[in-house]
């Protein structure tokens, strides 16, 4: 990374200022942050704004114009989208229209540029409800979203772009992405978020269905981290998940949280959210054959860390 240039596509949003954050430790020339600010934050990078290695650059990926004008980089990591499952289907064009046109843009721009290479944010969504856990790469396709569908769509180009334009790249699909910085006040915010902030507030929780349903959570330092070393990887366009492989119930997750910020209110259960998975936990064996630096974070030090970082 050294006197390296780099863009970071979606850079003010939840992801992307931790990865901006960890980016600047390196002795890196320059960091483009493409973002859009519809979800982004420019608050979020404001820690670093005295940092003049660091640019704002206020641009949709999904307009090919801008996105062709980008300064010329040597890496992209690729963060913006529509991120939101039950929005990609009550907005389901403009879904299409940041996830595979935005990326596809983004790939044309790397092409163009002669970047070195491409790291994107696939997702857990393109698996959709898997028949078998944990789940492993090459599990089938099957996404049940609009949002999983984008993502998946996401990895074929980016795959197309390396078998006739030898652009590198490699995607990893998130599980649950938790830590600081995590939006609370959308009825879309991770269920991390939420609890965390009701319970601050002695506010009421709910838990859709009956909380046995699984998740694979996520350290973003952690992340953040790999997102990074996958830079080493050359000649590639694989695809990796990212998640730590251990498997948490909601129930869990609450009590958990509960205990932490001591909280002693019961939750109340409500009907299950549509579409919602039943049980999701990644194989991370290719991930651990592939990276030295592993999703290590036990959730139990993660959420402290949350308490402690209010
Ligand atoms: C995650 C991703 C999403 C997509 C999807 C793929 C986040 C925030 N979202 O959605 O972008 O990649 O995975 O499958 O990481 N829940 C409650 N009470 C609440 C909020 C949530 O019980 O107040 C439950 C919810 O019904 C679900 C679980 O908690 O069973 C996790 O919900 P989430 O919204 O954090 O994440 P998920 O897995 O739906």
């Amino acid at each position: 990374l050294e006197n390296a240039k780099v863009l970071v596509t979606g850079g003010a949003g939840f992801i992307g200022h931790h990865l901006v954050s960890e980016l600047l430790k390196y002795k890196i020339k320059k960091i483009y942050v493409a973002d859009d600010l519809s979800t982004g934050l420019k608050s979020n990078l404001t820690p670093f704004s005295k940092d003049s290695r660091l640019e704002l650059i206020e641009i949709d990926i999904s307009d090919f114009n801008k996105v062709e004008n980008l300064p010329a980089v040597d890496y992209i990591f690729n963060l913006a989208a529509l991120v939101s499952v039950p929005l990609s289907f009550s907005e389901s064009a403009k879904n299409n229209n940041i996830n595979i046109v935005g990326f596809q843009n983004i790939l044309e721009y790397a092409k163009r540029h002669q970047a070195k290479k491409i790291i994107y944010a696939s997702s857990s969504a393109v698996y959709g409800n898997p028949t078998k856990t944990p789940i492993s790469e090459d599990a089938i396709i099957k996404p049940t979203s609009p949002y999983g569908f984008s993502k998946s769509i996401n990895e074929i180009y980016a795959k197309t772009y390396k078998e006739f334009f030898d652009i590198d790249s490699n995607g990893f699909r998130f599980f649950n992405v938790y830590g600081k910085g995590q939006k609370s006040d959308s009825p879309y915010s991770g269920v991390i978020s939420i609890f965390r902030e009701k319970m601050i507030q002695n506010g009421e929780i709910s838990i859709f269905g009956d909380g046995e349903q699984t998740r694979d959570f996520v350290f973003i330092e952690d992340l953040v981290k790999i997102l990074i070393s996958s830079i080493e990887l050359k000649n590639t366009s694989e695809i990796f998940n990212l998640g730590t492989g251990k498997s948490t119930s909601i129930n869990e997750l609450f009590n958990t949280m509960a205990s932490l910020f001591n909280y002693n209110k019961s939750p109340s259960y409500k009907e299950v959210r549509s579409g919602d998975i039943v049980e999701s936990v990644a194989d991370i064996q290719k991930l651990k054959n592939s990276f030295d630096i592993k999703a290590t974070t036990n959730l139990h030090e993660g959420l402290k860390f949350l308490k402690d970082n209010l």
